[in-house]
């Protein structure tokens, strides 16, 4: 009561007060004790927050700015069980889908013909903050910008891969698989992105170059794919600054050294390039759609005058990744004399003109220069293509001669993710107007591009919703081997497709093995692709030396997620998924992954692959019987009639 009291009267005394106030001048306020003032203005922040303290209490903090992780059940490293002598796999009820380039039936790969599945660390490994790692860009992304994995599922556990590779190994050497081709991890071997390196992901490294080996299978190995150190956004930006160059060579070479005689070729960057978000067939890929898309200004620091993103930021870092490639590839040959083929990989499609117009030839050239001609330089003078100087003008940041030096001749094979084949047309208002205009909705590439043929219908085959930029086009890929190599790039003297795959619709919504393993687009897909790709070798005489499915199993779909099947499941009954988002839980395994048990099945593609790459003599160790019966199409002369 007393209180209530008292309460009362100091408002009676604060609304007098407050009268005073209304009726009198401005109020004297006697400054007291002596504190120093600024002004705050977080917009205004600059390039660069020192990064120099690598103490435990910053990593926490850095591990807060993401959040709460979840942790699997599985958190120590698995021994493997003996792998089967016979997989669960086709019969002749539905055999595997017959050939489709007869006159390669018969043709043998070479013996140094490297092949085998892919992943990359972001997508398999999970065990997000174990054992020293620092949290990338991408553990950040799936927890604190809503909304932005469609099926709201993160990269905290994935394939659990850090954990099972022991059993992942055993698996590749009983299926036969010569070699694998994964990513390692910045931020476990730099938790910062630089200064000390982490030694249990030494440790853990160690032990999987070891356990590859000691299973007799190949290790080509990529140095980054998309998981930049989150430190190095917080510091300057990560990829809009000329900072990240050094740190990632710093980074390159400490790999390098301690594993390079493990490792059979080197990858550095999956930079990668292609189309543009806004036409909606376009695959999206790291600097052009996925950096440059990153919510600079709220979850990430908008450094280096780059405001929401966009172009500068598209352009500045491919600027840097492909110089950071050149440094360490000059390093790698002419200061540490390495020995092993290292290159990039460069993500693009096959490209045919809508049209016989010259508009749609011009833009066939201006979507193979936005995509492969930007990181080109390699491959000719070390400099841009004219049709991005002239188009971006001071968006394209510029090199000088040294490092156009540098950047001409910095790499030893072309290596292509090569997963589908488009249709290229001039924009509705014509490429001088839109090459003029960079408000225009196709600027700066300023050509369209569709998966429709010129008749309306569809180019091959869709893949699953949440991949709406792929369509099953093997007949795409020989013309575009020997495009590459002979004509855009005659330098390039080989050439490794080092990504291709596919993900058939709607996997997700299947919630039992049966419905699972049987994937008949999938297979489909590998056994067009693959006899074209040999097509282009024997038949055409393209120098291709290698070839990796993505992918080794079923994964971190970025934006997609995990394809997580009741979700899907739920919206598919409720007809959301297609108008909603645009997914349907898209999977590209060669292999299942149950997200409960994380046991991994060969699906009918992974056997596919196999028998393909067996009745063509290429080297494998397989203990486990893998051959499955082939489909026959009818001969030639049948067809004919
Ligand atoms: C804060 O900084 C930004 C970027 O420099 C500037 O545009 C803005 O005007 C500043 N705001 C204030 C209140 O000074
Ligand atoms: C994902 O989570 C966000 C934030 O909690 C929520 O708004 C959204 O509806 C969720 N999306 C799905 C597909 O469940
Ligand atoms: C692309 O997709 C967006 C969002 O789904 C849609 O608003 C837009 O109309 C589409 N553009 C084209 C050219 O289809
Ligand atoms: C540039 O493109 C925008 C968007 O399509 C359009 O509104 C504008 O009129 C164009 N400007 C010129 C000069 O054509
Ligand atoms: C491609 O050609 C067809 C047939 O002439 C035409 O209907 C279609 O609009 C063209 N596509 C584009 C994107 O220009
Ligand atoms: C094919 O590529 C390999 C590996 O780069 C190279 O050793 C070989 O000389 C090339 N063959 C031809 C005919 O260029
Ligand atoms: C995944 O594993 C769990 C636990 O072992 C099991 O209950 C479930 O049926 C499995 N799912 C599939 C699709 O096999
Ligand atoms: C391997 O599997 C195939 C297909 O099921 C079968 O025909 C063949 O007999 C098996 N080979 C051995 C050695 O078991
Ligand atoms: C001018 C005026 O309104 N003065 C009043 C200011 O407030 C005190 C109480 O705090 C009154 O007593 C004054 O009359």
């Amino acid at each position: 009561m007393a209180s209530t009291i008292a309460a009362v009267a100091l408002l009676a005394a604060l609304v007098q007060a407050q009268g005073n106030y209304s009726h009198s001048a401005t109020p004297t306020i006697t400054p007291g004790g002596s504190y120093s003032t600024t002004t705050f203005n977080y917009s205004a922040a600059s390039t660069y927050l020192p990064l120099t303290d690598f103490s435990n209490e910053q990593l926490q903090f850095l591990w807060d700015q993401v959040g709460p992780l979840e942790t699997a059940t599985i958190t120590t490293t698995v021994s493997p069980t003996p792998e089967p002598s016979e997989y669960p796999k086709p019969n002749f009820i539905h055999p595997l889908v017959p050939a489709y380039v007869p006159e390669v039936a018969d043709a043998k790969l070479p013996d140094d013909f490297l092949w085998g599945v892919a992943s990359a660390a972001f997508q398999v490994e999970g065990a997000a903050d174990a054992e020293g790692k620092g949290p990338s860009v991408w553990d950040l992304i799936p927890h604190r910008w809503v909304n932005s994995i469609v099926d709201n599922t993160t990269g905290d556990i994935a394939a659990n891969e850090y954990y099972l590779y022991k059993k992942d190994n055993a698996r590749l050497k009983a299926l036969g698989i010569q070699s694998y081709s994964f990513s390692t991890a910045w931020a476990r071997f730099f938790p910062y992105g630089r200064g000390p390196v982490n030694q249990q992901a030494v440790a853990h490294y160690d032990d999987l170059f070891a356990d590859l080996e000691a299973n007799g299978i190949k290790a080509v190995t990529t140095l980054f794919h998309w998981d930049t150190p989150l430190a190095l956004f917080n510091s300057y930006g990560a990829w809009t600054s000329q900072e990240i160059v050094a740190d990632f060579v710093n980074y390159a070479k400490f790999v390098i050294e301690r594993y390079d005689k493990h490792v059979t070729a080197w990858i550095t960057f999956k930079p990668s390039q292609v189309g543009q978000a806004e036409q909606n067939v376009s695959e999206p890929q790291y600097c052009n759609w996925r950096f440059s898309n990153y919510p600079f200004g709220s979850i990430l620091p908008s450094y280096n005058g780059i405001g929401k993103g966009g172009l500068r930021a598209q352009y500045l870092c491919g600027h840097y990744t492909l110089l950071a490639h050149a440094e360490v590839y000059k390093w790698y040959k002419n200061e540490y004399k390495g020995t092993k083929p290292m290159t990039f990989k460069n993500s693009a499609n096959y490209i045919i003109a809508n049209s016989s117009s010259a508009a749609d030839q011009e833009a066939v050239g201006r979507v193979n220069d936005y995509n492969m001609g930007w990181y080109g330089g390699v491959w000719r003078d070390g400099d841009y293509p004219a049709t991005l100087k002239d188009t971006l003008g001071d968006l394209l940041p510029t090199y000088t001669q040294a490092q156009k030096d540098l950047i001409k001749g910095a790499a030893d094979f072309y290596a292509i993710d090569a997963y589908t084949t488009l249709y290229a047309a001039a924009p509705p208002n014509g490429i001088a107007a839109c090459v003029a205009n960079r408000t225009d909705p196709h600027y700066p590439q300023c050509a369209t591009t569709s998966q429709l043929q010129p008749n309306g219908f569809p180019a091959g085959p869709a893949a699953d919703a949440g991949a709406t930029w792929l369509y099953s086009t093997p007949g795409g890929v020989r013309p575009f081997l020997s495009f590459i190599t002979k004509e855009y790039f005659p330098a390039a003297k080989s050439i490794m497709v080092t990504e291709f795959g596919f993900a058939d619709p709607a996997e997700g919504a299947f919630s039992t093995l049966e419905q699972i393993l049987w994937d008949l687009r999938r297979a489909d897909y590998f056994q067009g692709f693959l006899d074209e790709i040999l097509a282009a070798r024997v038949l055409d005489g393209v120098n291709v030396t290698g070839i990796f499915a993505w992918a080794i199993y079923d994964n971190f779909e970025w934006n997609s997620g995990l394809g997580e099947s009741s979700l899907y499941t739920h919206r598919y009954l409720h007809g959301l998924f297609a108008d909603e988002c645009g997914f349907a839980g898209t999977k590209f395994g060669l292999q299942y992954v149950n997200l409960t048990s994380y046991e991994r099945y060969p699906k009918a593609s992974m056997f596919q692959f196999l028998n393909w790459f067996k009745s063509h003599g290429a080297e494998t160790t397989a203990t486990a019987n893998v051959t499955t019966p082939i489909g026959k199409r009818m001969p030639a002369m049948q067809r004919m009639v």
